[in-house]
């Protein structure tokens, strides 16, 4: 990968700020070539073998991630917070065979019990000699990212290196990334936003990362207060929380770092025009909106150095094809119509893993048709939302409506459940859903511990409602707009 090059030349710089210590492009190099080395063992080349991360978002992860690159293998990070279904879908979909973990990660309570399963720690990788690394092609796969979508299991996004590094450098371009640049990352580091926009654009460039683990307001606030950042990029629920603490605190170097830095990023879903606002108002800073999806990284941005239009995601992205299509398939030209949006380029993903009819009916020609309701408005797209009302997203994670409802179903109290996502200020929506028992039911409390045993936090119904019937149409089909009312309507 181009990375690798690039860094080369940086190998005394700053490259990343974990649990207080500084380590240079040098030592990430070096600790990545080991870390290859020791995956290798006694073998050429991974020849794309997937393994999984398990690790805290800090130092050792970048080195992981990089030295399975370089030995020809193929990421696949995994959510800390998974559960053990969930894990257990990933492991079996991916037929991952080495996990390497943090060591506080407690893998024993999670991790399903198979054959031929091996967890190793991090910090027990102990190698002190260099082996002769692959030269990789850029066609080979890299990464698996796990996505939800319109099917009850989330579904595996397979990037080759030639597509992480596009998605990687049209970012780099259109942000204007700098060495002089320092960013810091409280993003998760199973999806794109966190390993694409705060970790690898910044590491492609010689500048700074400081890995700060989870969004903690306080923690990120006292950072922003005391260090020069230059560059921030969050979800709007993050956006939402620090507004909170803007507004009740009167911490001038707060404010000041803020103020002072170049660029500050929000995606992942929808920003509300008022967040834009109200940001805009406390610091002076107007946020820039971008749009992305796991199986293309960034495809629309305002401009940097033009508009920043509140409720809009901007222009194409450098190497980025967009096009709009009505339900007939036909292109619209006219601004003011919508359809779906469909997107080409270098970084476009290649697969989703096992699932061919799905990559088939996902792509038109070489088009991905991304599932988005789009129109273009004076020169600017704007998302109107997802084609599939079974698609929620809240605090910047996608959610299958149909996950959850499989889970609610694996109880047997429950005869009938649908689940909608209804919005939300804070989160952009809140996951509810309407339940229907056969003849003994459950307590919301009972309902939440449930859900709490298959599915993440984020996952977890905030909103119930115990009904009599679902409300459906004349064929007996749940109509989930009517669902939603019910909730809209207290
Ligand atoms: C947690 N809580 C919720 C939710 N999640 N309530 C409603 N809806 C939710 N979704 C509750 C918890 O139960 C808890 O409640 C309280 O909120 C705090 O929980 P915690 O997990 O600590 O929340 P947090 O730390 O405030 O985290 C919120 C967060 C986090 C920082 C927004 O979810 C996050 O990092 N999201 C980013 C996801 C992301 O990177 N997405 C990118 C994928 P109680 O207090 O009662 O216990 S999309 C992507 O990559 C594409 C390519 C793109 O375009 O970027
Ligand atoms: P994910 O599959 O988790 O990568 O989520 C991708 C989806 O997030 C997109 O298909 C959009 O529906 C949504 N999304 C990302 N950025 C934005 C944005 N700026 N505005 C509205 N929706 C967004």
């Amino acid at each position: 990968m181009k990375i690798f090059k690039q860094i080369e030349s940086y190998k005394k710089r700053i490259a990343i700020v974990s649990n207080n210590e500084q380590f240079t492009y040098g030592y990430l190099i070096e600790r990545s070539n080991l870390i290859a080395s020791f995956l290798l063992n006694n073998k050429e080349d991974l020849m794309e073998e997937k393994i999984g991360l398990l690790l805290n978002p800090d130092i050792n992860y970048i080195c992981t991630l990089w030295g399975i690159w370089k030995a020809g293998g193929v990421a696949v990070p995994l959510s800390l917070s998974a559960k053990k279904d969930e894990l257990k879908h990933y492991i079996s979909d991916c037929n991952i065979k080495l996990i390497i973990s943090s060591n506080t990660y407690k893998y024993q309570k999670v991790i399903p019990k198979s054959n031929g399963l091996n967890i190793i720690e991090i910090e027990k990788i102990n190698i002190k000699e260099k082996r002769h690394l692959p030269s990789i092609k850029s066609e080979r796969k890299a990464m698996i990212l796990y996505t939800s979508g319109t099917t009850s299991k989330p579904k595996g996004v397979v990037t080759t290196h030639m597509n992480v590094e596009s998605q990687i450098t049209t970012l780099v371009e259109a942000w204007e990334w700098n060495q002089e640049d320092h960013i810091p990352l409280f993003l998760p580091l199973h999806h794109i936003h966190g390993i694409i926009n705060s970790l690898s654009c910044p590491l492609f460039i010689g500048a700074k990362v400081t890995m700060m683990g989870p969004f903690d307001t306080e923690k990120v606030c006292s950072q922003v207060a005391s260090n020069d950042f230059t560059v921030f990029t969050a979800v709007p629920t993050i956006y939402f929380s620090l507004i909170e603490k803007l507004e009740s605190s009167n911490n001038k170097k707060l404010l000041e770092g803020f103020k002072k830095m170049r660029l500050m990023m929000s995606g992942s879903a929808a920003l509300a025009p008022e967040i834009h606002k109200k940001w805009k108002e406390l610091t002076g800073k107007e946020l820039l909106e971008r749009y992305g999806m796991t199986e293309v990284g960034m495809a629309l941005s305002n401009k940097i150095n033009g508009e920043k239009r509140p409720g809009s995601v901007g222009v194409t992205l450098p190497g980025v094809e967009v096009k709009i299509e009505d339900d007939n398939g036909n292109v619209i030209v006219n601004e003011g119509e919508a359809g779906q949006l469909l997107i080409k380029g270098p970084q476009v993903f290649l697969e989703y893993l096992n699932q061919p009819d799905k990559t088939k009916e996902s792509f038109k020609g070489n088009w991905f048709l991304s599932g988005d309701i789009v129109m273009l408005e004076r020169g600017y797209y704007k998302i109107l939302g997802r084609d599939s009302v079974d698609i929620i997203k809240s605090g910047g994670y996608k959610i299958s409506a149909l996950e959850i409802e499989d889970v609610l179903l694996k109880n047997t109290k429950i005869r009938e459940c649908a689940v909608v996502g209804i919005k939300d200020d804070k989160w952009g929506e809140i996951v509810a859903s309407g339940i229907v028992f056969k003849e003994e039911s459950l307590n919301i409390d009972e309902i939440t511990e449930w859900c709490s045993n298959y599915l993440s936090d984020y996952k977890i119904p905030r909103k119930i409602k115990i009904l009599d019937d679902l409300p459906k149409n004349s064929m007996g089909k749940v109509t989930k707009p009517a669902l939603k009312q019910l909730f809209i309507n207290k």
